[in-house]
């Protein structure tokens, strides 16, 4: 009988610390061996001669199938969105349940879980998304929902029906840290942006490029500041998401000086999109349109230079899709004349871990171990799923992914598998793509084919 139900033989396999040519032997869906020859006692064998195999991709910071009021409709379900997800070198990928005003956030969970079950080819965990802070919430809701496994939660300084203000983000804070909690800060000031849409409106620059116009780095600044400083008060850490610039990193890096406990992301449209990509003809500025929106060529420097020296731990890609040529979509019939009612947000669950290594890795900006760190195993260990995820390790889950580093193409939307119908990085030249992709011990894609089945891919709960 074989010792092994696959072997992954010859790879060059990268883990966050270590590079090294050897076999991996997988069985029951878990990593029980890394030595050499183990082929011959394998019933099924992937020769990854040539290539690197890396831990599966993580995606912490994904939108599917979000409520998104006025007639928007998400782009992707939890069937597409995880589809894309592997086919992009995914096995896990975290999206939020959001609380609906009105309805207890435990049924929203049980909804919420509905749409997932049995249609997932990646695994899953959720973060909740917190929006109004009641007393029951703080005192009631939360210390249970973190009992039973929900241990993260995202709250906004944003979006009217969103955001909270400073006492509830200091009360929510609080509670985080009574329970050990992670929490995640999207961080714009919303009073500054709607005074700087009042002026836009005023003077009838209601274009896509306007979006950016108004949220200018100065609100991602102020707010990143006091996101920091409300943690330093309370003395809690917390994550601040999707990072978009120099200012906000310097306002990091001080506050890390000061012994802040602070964990930050950027995301891919921060390294190779610009501003002016939302000054498209013909409204296409609006497939752009996300928060913080993309800046600069500096600031794309900045985020790179952040992601080489340690600012950020997190790479995710905020996925949070929309057809542009939808009434439900970005061309709604309001956003098709207005700016402000483009819905935020921009496809990417499958283009965030090829445009890494193409531009990071093959570039030579950073190497294939601060690539698995940034792409995975911090995932792993700021969101409570390591080393069962993140890692290739004896004991750890088979979550496996092979890189082809010759493979050059550029990304085609007609390629992805995602719900858009477009990509913001059409065209962009990639080398190197995942080829064969394995959850748990099973082969899901196989040279850039399917094998897996909806359903494939199950909870984590943490
Ligand atoms: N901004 C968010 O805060 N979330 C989803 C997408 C976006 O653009
Ligand atoms: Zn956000
Ligand atoms: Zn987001």
């Amino acid at each position: 009988m074989a010792t092994f139900d696959i072997v992954i033989s010859g790879g060059t396999v990268a883990t966050a610390s270590d590079t090294f040519v050897c076999d991996i032997g997988i069985r029951d869906g878990v990593v029980v061996a890394l030595g050499l020859d183990l082929a011959q006692d394998a019933k099924q064998v992937l020769d990854a001669t040539g290539k690197y195999v890396l831990p599966g991709g993580i995606d912490s910071h994904v939108h599917i199938s979000q409520p998104s009021g006025d007639g928007i409709v998400m782009a992707d379900d939890f069937e597409s969105g995880t589809r894309s997800a592997l086919f992009g070198g995914n096995t896990t990928i975290m999206p939020f349940c959001l609380q609906e005003r009105g309805k207890s956030i435990r049924q929203s969970l049980i909804e919420y879980h509905a749409l997932a079950n049995g249609t997932c080819y990646t695994d899953v965990s959720f973060h909740l998304i917190i929006c109004e802070p009641t007393p029951e919430v703080l005192g009631q809701d939360l210390p249970a929902l973190f009992n039973d496994g929900y241990t993260s939660f995202k709250v906004f300084m944003t979006y009217e029906n969103l955001r909270l203000t400073d006492p509830e983000l200091l009360q929510t804070f609080d509670v985080a840290r009574d329970l050990g909690a992670t929490v995640m800060v999207h961080c714009e000031n919303e009073d500054a942006i709607k005074f700087l849409i009042g002026k836009h409106e005023a003077a009838n620059d209601l274009r896509p490029g306007a979006h950016a116009r108004t949220r200018p780095v100065a609100v991602e600044r102020e707010a990143t500041h006091r996101a920091m400083a409300f943690a330093e008060v309370v003395g809690t850490p917390i994550v601040i998401v999707h990072v978009s610039n120099g200012q906000a990193i310097d306002e990091i890096a001080a506050a890390r000086r000061r012994g802040v406990a602070v964990t930050a992301e950027t995301c891919p449209q921060y390294l190779v999109l610009t501003a002016e990509d939302l000054e498209g003809m013909d409204w296409e500025g609006a497939k752009f349109v996300c928060s913080p929106p993309p800046r600069g060529t500096e600031d794309q420097a900045a985020c790179w230079r952040g992601l080489q020296d340690g600012t950020f731990e997190l790479f995710s890609s905020d996925h949070c899709p929309f057809v542009y040529d939808s009434v439900e979509g970005k061309l709604n019939p309001k956003g098709a004349k207005q700016f402000k009612h483009i819905p935020n947000g921009i496809p990417g669950v499958e283009t965030r871990l090829p445009i890494l290594f193409s531009e990071g890795v093959m570039k030579g900006r950073i190497d294939i171990n601060r690539f698995v760190a940034l792409t995975a195993t911090n995932h792993a260990k700021t969101y409570g799923l390591y080393p069962r995820k993140g890692t290739i390790a004896v004991g750890s889950d088979a979550d496996i992914v092979i890189w082809d580093p010759k493979v050059t193409a550029p990304i085609r939307h007609a390629n992805l598998h995602d719900g858009a119908d477009y990509s913001p990085y059409e065209g962009l030249e990639i080398t190197g793509w995942p080829v064969t992709v394995v959850l748990r011990g099973k082969v899901m894609v196989q040279d850039r084919a399917l094998q897996g089945t909806k359903g494939d891919g199950t909870y984590l709960g943490r």
